[in-house]
């Protein structure tokens, strides 16, 4: 029998301390499965013998629902509420009249320091212990009578149910319950999954949980407790300042915040605020400001009240990060990738220190899952540097006027009125304009003009900018018109870099239908992708002939039939765009679908872009590994790929025993002498186009005698 005792009392111990750790010094020492285990232990033995049931026991930390409402509990020392400043001035005003009254009583002014903490926005409450014991908590309520919450909070386990140490007549412990954002979070999860209605925001789920009838819907909320104050004390020494005070409290085993400071004058109160204002998104949990206290507890009666609120505390607020405004209209911008957002146009409203218009609103998913209407009363949040976002509608207004209007994504894309698509398993509509659409001409044109596209030396970010914003240039095709006169009317354009920029175009007509592809920017056509589509297809032309559905069908039976002789272990044959897969088809077919973008490649075959035709590149290299290193006599080593590939070569990044050739140019390093140690073939850039059959003059950048067969333009 004493053995179960002994034990029993063991393990409240180490269960208290073990919550103690967790909850409240935030270092758990001992994994949640040792914690559930001797948890489990003791309440077998408590089963077993109910005489051994004490107060305390965590076992009892949720009891037994209540039924109808919640008692009324009589505050001793009323629960004060604060007074709030919301600039710097009000600050100073507060510090003025706490040294006008300290100068008043005679107390000595130059002794006056503040202690600083933060202001958790949660639920207030006021925890009773009588004998160490914690033997009842209420709320607030009206600050003289609030509700008796007890059932609810003895399932906090933040929340010793005996303190550590001391065990006074009575100590009553003012403080904070809340939420930390994160099981926030995960309890909206859990409700979104259940079916059941989400929580507004963690101050709304702490309040809400703690109003809960039975205490075991209270215990399973993850609800935590920071304490910054006392009530009525009996029977105990309390420390003489508020700062030590706290101190006091952390040690008897109640979470106390650990951000807070001990301050001199004005300045030291604004810095404090301006430092937890940026520390604040980083916080665990929300706070809504700082609160500075008079550090001298024995000075407050000298300080005195105003009404219910202590002249010697002051509650400095941040900007509200929520406020409410009217959804005046839902916009669609088009991204410079062709997404499709929708923007809230608001009703100006100053809101987390700005004043906001717009908010964005991610997708049209959001906006069916927020369920808003166009007309809506909206809640804008805008918390730190964080872009505004329309977190609800409160559809409780919709009985007023104007008439709401539901949002409707666009069928066509606002800015070009190019058909929009949204693709199985994505959340956003995307424009198919590319090169036409205006929102995504600039970035289309910067694509176009990349060094592993076109190759258009000198037209970068700036000048795109300057020549679309001048009017010169809409499309790719646009870039082939310009001239020299033209280009050198423009600011910061000189005569010579006209001259050049205008040659840098024209040498961009001949290229390989590979990198045109590439520059054209369809969707899921990268460099390997377009190499592939240029093996097959010697043009645009070519490609816009394919009959998509036929070649779908051709695929998918040559793969059938390789699986057949897989089986039968025969070799097998080869499959068309083996590489290509129905995402890629789809977008060819939405891309060159377009009119628009017919259009603009007709343009460009006008201007003369021509390419090296797939007849007169063959086959030469198929199934040869090359790598490139060290710098070659006329081409560049992208070239010196682009020959490679050109010709059904392997380019490799690295030497390997899989590497056929080496191609070596002037100080190749350890690439070479890799080669060497696997007695791989070097070879050099003649060599190399003369197994392709190609001269390597006609590689050479700048070479006007450029003498590739090219398509008649
Ligand atoms: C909050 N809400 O964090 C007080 N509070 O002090 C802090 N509230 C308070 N102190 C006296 N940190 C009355 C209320």
């Amino acid at each position: 029998m004493d053995t179960a005792r002994t034990r029993a009392a063991t393990l409240r111990e180490l269960l208290a301390r073990y919550d103690h750790e967790y909850y409240v010094l935030d270092a758990p020492s001992v994994p949640d499965a040792e914690y559930d285990r001797l948890f489990r232990e003791l309440q077998q033995i408590e089963r077993a013998d109910p005489a051994l049931v004490e107060a305390d026991s965590p076992t009892q930390r949720v009891g037994a629902a209540v039924s109808g409402a919640f008692a009324a509990v009589h505050h001793p020392l009323p629960m004060l509420s604060l007074n709030n400043a919301f600039d710097d001035d009000e600050v100073l005003a507060f510090d003025r009249r706490v040294r006008e009254r300290l100068t008043e009583e005679g107390l000595p002014v130059a002794q006056l320091r503040y202690s600083a903490e933060l202001k958790y926005d949660g639920v207030a409450v006021s925890l009773r212990y009588e004998r160490g014991l914690l033997a009842q908590a209420a709320t607030r309520g009206d600050g003289t009578t609030g509700e008796d919450v007890s059932a609810n909070v003895r399932t906090v386990r933040a929340i010793p149910l005996r303190l550590l140490g001391i065990a006074p007549a009575v100590l009553e412990v003012r403080g904070e319950v809340l939420m930390y954002r994160r099981d926030f979070d995960r309890l909206n999860e859990r409700q979104r999954a259940a079916g059941e209605r989400e929580f507004v925001n963690p101050r709304n789920a702490a309040a809400g949980s703690l109003r809960q009838l039975d205490p075991a819907v209270t215990a399973a909320r993850p609800l935590r407790f920071f304490a910054y104050g006392v009530g009525e004390v009996a029977g105990a020494a309390l420390p003489g300042a508020h700062s030590t005070l706290l101190d006091w409290l952390a040690g008897i085993g109640l979470p106390v915040g650990a951000e807070r400071s001990v301050v001199d004058g004005p300045q030291g109160l604004l810095g404090f605020h301006r430092r937890m204002q940026s520390l604040r998104p980083r916080l665990a949990y929300d706070i809504d400001g700082v609160v500075y206290k008079v550090e001298r507890r024995d000075w407050y009666d000298a300080i005195g009240f105003v009404a219910r609120a202590p002249r010697f505390a002051l509650a400095h607020k941040f900007p509200a990060e929520e406020a409410l405004t009217e959804l005046l209209d839902i916009e669609v911008q088009v991204g410079r990738t062709g997404k499709l957002t929708p923007v809230a146009r608001l009703h100006p409203v100053f809101v987390g220190g700005v004043n906001v218009t717009n908010a964005t609103l991610h997708n049209e998913d959001e906006i069916a899952r927020k369920d808003l209407l166009i007309g809506d009363t909206v809640v804008v949040r805008r918390a730190g540097d964080v872009i505004p976002e329309v977190v609800r509608a409160l559809p409780e207004r919709r009985g007023e006027p104007p008439p709401r209007r539901i949002f409707t994504m666009p069928r066509a894309c606002p800015v070009c009125g190019s058909a929009v698509v949204r693709e199985e398993g994505e959340a956003d509509w995307r424009c198919v304009g590319g090169l036409y659409c205006a929102a995504q001409r600039k970035q289309a044109l910067l694509h176009f003009a990349q060094r592993r596209a076109m190759d258009i030396d000198g037209l970068g970010e700036k000048r795109v900018d300057q020549l679309v914003d001048a009017g010169l240039v809409r499309t790719p095709a646009d870039l082939y018109r310009l001239d020299v006169a033209t280009l050198a009317g423009l600011q910061r354009m000189g005569a010579t870099s006209a001259a050049s920029l205008v040659e840098a175009i024209g040498r961009s007509r001949r290229t390989g239908f590979a990198r045109f592809l590439f520059a054209l920017g369809i969707r899921h056509v990268g460099e390997e992708v377009a190499r592939v589509l240029a093996q097959r297809y010697a043009d645009t032309d070519a490609l816009m002939r394919e009959d998509w559905a036929a070649l779908v069908a051709a695929k998918a039976a040559a793969q059938k039939d390789n699986a057949r002789r897989r089986a039968r272990g025969e070799p097998v044959g080869p499959v068309p765009l083996e590489r290509i897969g129905p995402e890629i088809v789809a977008s060819l077919q939405r891309f060159f679908g377009e009119p628009h973008n017919r259009q603009v490649i007709a343009e460009l075959q006008r201007a003369g872009i021509g390419f090296v035709r797939q007849a007169d590149a063959g086959e030469r290299l198929a199934g040869r590994t090359f790598v490139v290193t060290g710098m070659l006599p006329t081409m560049s080593r992208e070239q010196a790929h682009e020959v490679i590939r050109r010709h059904g070569g392997t380019v490799a990044s690295s030497v390997s025993r899989k590497t056929d050739y080496v191609v070596a140019g002037q100080a190749p390093g350890a690439k070479l002498e890799r080669a060497r140690e696997l007695g791989i073939a070097v070879i050099d850039e003649a060599i190399l186009c003369g197994m392709a059959g190609e001269s390597t003059q006609r590689q050479a950048p700048d070479n006007p005698n450029l003498s590739v067969k090219r398509d008649p333009a």
